[in-house]
C-alpha cells in the first residue's frame, strides 16, 4: 500500500503505519501479533483473516446514542475529505479491505436522479483512491433502514412505492460495486420485519422479499458481478421481529425461494449472540450448508441485550470462530469486516487505531492458536471418537441408509448393555486453555 495521503493533508497526523513490533513492544500503536506477512498454515496472515474497515461507524459515527448527542468530532467536511480521510486510515491500519453503504460514502437525496449523480461521484472518487492505495472493496450494501421512508421496511414495506425506492438503491449500489471491483455484496434487513401481526401480512412480506432479491440477483449478474451476495442474519433490533433471525432461517428461507446458488451469509458476532446463539453456532450453521460467507466481526456486551457493536478482543469467542473458519477451508471471497464502534466516552483519534489494533490482534492471535489445535489434530481425534459406533457394522449401515425403523428396533432389542460415554467437556475446556496460555 503506498502512503497515499503524503503531500495532502493529514487526518490523522501524527501517527503513521501500524507495524508489526510483536508480543514484547510496549508501543501502543503496534501489532502484538499480527504480522501480515507471517506464514499459518499455509497462508499469510493477511491471506486468511482479509481484514476490512467498516466506512460507516470509523468515518460517519460520532458517539451518538438515544440519550446524548454525538462525542466526537470529525475534521473532514464533503465526500471527498472524508474518503482522503478513510483512505489515510485504511492505509495506516492496513486493512487491505473496506465496506460501505451508500449514503456513509455518498451523499443522500430524497430524488432518484440526485441520488445516483451523487453516488456516480462518489464511486469516482472512492475508485481513485483504491487505485492510488491498493485497498480494495470486501463489499458495499445499501441503507435501506434509517430513512424515515423506510420505517415500515424496504422489501416488506405494505407500499409498492416504497420497495420501488429501495430497488434504485440496490441497483445504484450493485453498479457502483461492479465499478469498484467489489467482491462480495450485502443486504442486512434492517427493517425487513415486524411489530405485530395485527397489521402485517407475513406471508405476503416474505414473498416480496424473496422476489426483490431475485430481481437483485439477477440484475448484478447481468452486469458482471460474479461474487456471492450475502444476507446478515439478525433477530431484533430495530425491527422486533428482523425475517433474517439467524444462519438456520436464512438458509431455510434462500432454499425455499431457490436463491442458496448465489446468496451466502455474512454472519455478525453480536447479531448471533442477540438470537439466543454463540459466534462460532452461527457460523458453522453457515459452514455446514456451504454458505459461510463473510464475517462481521465484533462483540457484544455480556449483560446488554442490544446490539453494542464493540471491537472483538475476546479471545476465546474469536478462537472458537477461527476453529470454524480454518474447517470451512478459510473465508473463500468473504473477510473479517469490523462492523464495530469505538464506545461514544473513546473521544480521541488515535482511539479508532487502538481499537482496530486490539481487534486485529485478537484475530491474529486467535488464528495462530486454531490452526496449531487443528494441525496437531488432539481435539478434531476426541471428536471423531465420539462418533466411531458409525463407523462400522450397524452403526455404518444407518448412515448408508440399509436399515429400516424395524432394523434398529432388533438391533435395540439385542443391545442388552449399553455403556455410558462421557461427552469430555471440562477436559476439552482445560485443553484449550493449555493451547491458548502455552
Ligand atoms: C447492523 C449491521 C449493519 C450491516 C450492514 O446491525 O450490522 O451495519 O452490517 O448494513
Ligand atoms: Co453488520
Amino acid at each position: 500500500m503506498s502512503d497515499f495521503y503524503k503531500g495532502s493533508r493529514e487526518f490523522f497526523p501524527g501517527i503513521g503505519k501500524i507495524k508489526f513490533e510483536g508480543r514484547g513492544s510496549d508501543n501502543p500503536l503496534s501489532f502484538k501479533f499480527y504480522d501480515e506477512n507471517k506464514v499459518v498454515a499455509g497462508k499469510t496472515m493477511k491471506e486468511h483473516l482479509r481484514f476490512a474497515t467498516a466506512y460507516w461507524h470509523s468515518f460517519c459515527g460520532d458517539g451518538s446514542d438515544p440519550f446524548g448527542n454525538g462525542t466526537i468530532v470529525h475534521p473532514w467536511k464533503n465526500t471527498e475529505e472524508k474518503a482522503d480521510a478513510a483512505f489515510e486510515f485504511i492505509t495506516k491500519i492496513g486493512t487491505p479491505y473496506y465496506c460501505f453503504h451508500d449514503i456513509d460514502a455518498s451523499k443522500d437525496a430524497e430524488s432518484v436522479a440526485e441520488y445516483e449523480e451523487n453516488y456516480k461521484k462518489t464511486t469516482a472518487i472512492l475508485l481513485e483512491r483504491q487505485k492510488a492505495t491498493g485497498v480494495k472493496l470486501l463489499w458495499n450494501t445499501a441503507n435501506v433502514f434509517s430513512h424515515p421512508r423506510y420505517m415500515n421496511g424496504a422489501s416488506t414495506n405494505p407500499d409498492f412505492r416504497i420497495l420501488a425506492r429501495a430497488a434504485a438503491q440496490v441497483k445504484a449500489s450493485l453498479d457502483a460495486n461492479v465499478i469498484l471491483g467489489g467482491e462480495n455484496y450485502v443486504f442486512w434487513g434492517g427493517r425487513e420485519g415486524y411489530t405485530t401481526l395485527l397489521n402485517t401480512n407475513m406471508k405476503k412480506e416474505l414473498e416480496h422479499m424473496a422476489q426483490f432479491l431475485t430481481l437483485a440477483r439477477d440484475y448484478g449478474r447481468k452486469i458482471g458481478f460474479k461474487g456471492p451476495f450475502l444476507i446478515e442474519p439478525k433477530p431484533m433490533e430495530p425491527s422486533k421481529h428482523q425475517y433474517d433471525v439467524d444462519s438456520a432461517t436464512v438458509i431455510g428461507f434462500l432454499k425455499e425461494h431457490g436463491l442458496d446458488k448465489d446468496f451466502k451469509l455474512n454472519i455478525e458476532a453480536n447479531h448471533a449472540t442477540l438470537a439466543g446463539h454463540s459466534f462460532d453456532h452461527d457460523l458453522k450453521v453457515a459452514s455446514n450448508a456451504g454458505m459461510l460467507g463473510s464475517v462481521d466481526a465484533n462483540i457484544g456486551d455480556p449483560q446488554n441485550g442490544w446490539d453494542t457493536d464493540q471491537f472483538p478482543t475476546n479471545i476465546y469467542d474469536a478462537l472458537k470462530a477461527m476453529m470454524v473458519i480454518l474447517d470451512n477451508g478459510g473465508l473463500g471471497s468473504g473477510g473479517l469486516n469490523f462492523d464495530a464502534k469505538v464506545r461514544r466516552n473513546s473521544t480521541d483519534q488515535e482511539d479508532l487505531f487502538h481499537a482496530h489494533i486490539g481487534g486485529m490482534d485478537t484475530f491474529a492471535l486467535s488464528l495462530e492458536i486454531a490452526s496449531k489445535i487443528k494441525e496437531e489434530g488432539k481435539l478434531s481425534s476426541m471428536v471423531e471418537k465420539r462418533y466411531e459406533s458409525y463407523n462400522s457394522g450397524k452403526g455404518k449401515d444407518f448412515e448408508l441408509g440399509k436399515l429400516t425403523l424395524e432394523n434398529l428396533r432388533d438391533f435395540a432389542a439385542s443391545d442388552t448393555v449399553i455403556p455410558q460415554v462421557s461427552g469430555k467437556q471440562e477436559l476439552i475446556e482445560n485443553i484449550i486453555n493449555q493451547y491458548l496460555f502455552r
